[in-house]
């Protein structure tokens, strides 16, 4: 919880790192990936650290459910509101950066 040091995602929150912001407000913040996968690929972050959804669900159940609501928001915005939703969790799943984020894919048809 709180800010981490050394956490990448952390110092893009606080904007010690620069990112390109899609939308933020008062508990969560969202950026472009910077190597998209999609026409559209955002990722959604909580101000708050926590290590991977697991953990985030267990300490915060409304704050998942509001990513939930925010990835909504950038693909009705992006596209026709569908998006694919992904939470890379564990290093074996290819998780890489340990604060929790969604990565939402939109803004194009999905084949796979
Ligand atoms: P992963 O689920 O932990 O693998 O996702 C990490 C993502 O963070 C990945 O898609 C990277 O392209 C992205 N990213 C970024 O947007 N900015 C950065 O400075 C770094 C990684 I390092």
């Amino acid at each position: 919880m709180g800010e981490h040091k050394d956490c990448l995602f952390c110092s893009i929150i606080a904007g010690d790192i620069p990112s390109e912001k899609v939308y933020e407000d008062d508990t969560t913040y969202a950026f472009k990936d910077i190597n998209p996968q999609a026409a559209v690929h955002v990722l959604v972050v909580p101000r708050e650290h926590h290590a991977n959804v697991a953990e985030l669900a267990a300490a915060d159940p409304a704050q998942l459910a509001h990513i939930v609501e925010v990835a909504q928001s950038i693909a009705n915005d992006a596209f026709h509101g569908d998006y694919r939703l992904i939470f890379n969790t564990g290093a074996d799943a290819g998780q890489t950066v340990f604060h929790v984020h969604a990565h939402v894919l939109t803004g194009q048809t999905l084949d796979e």
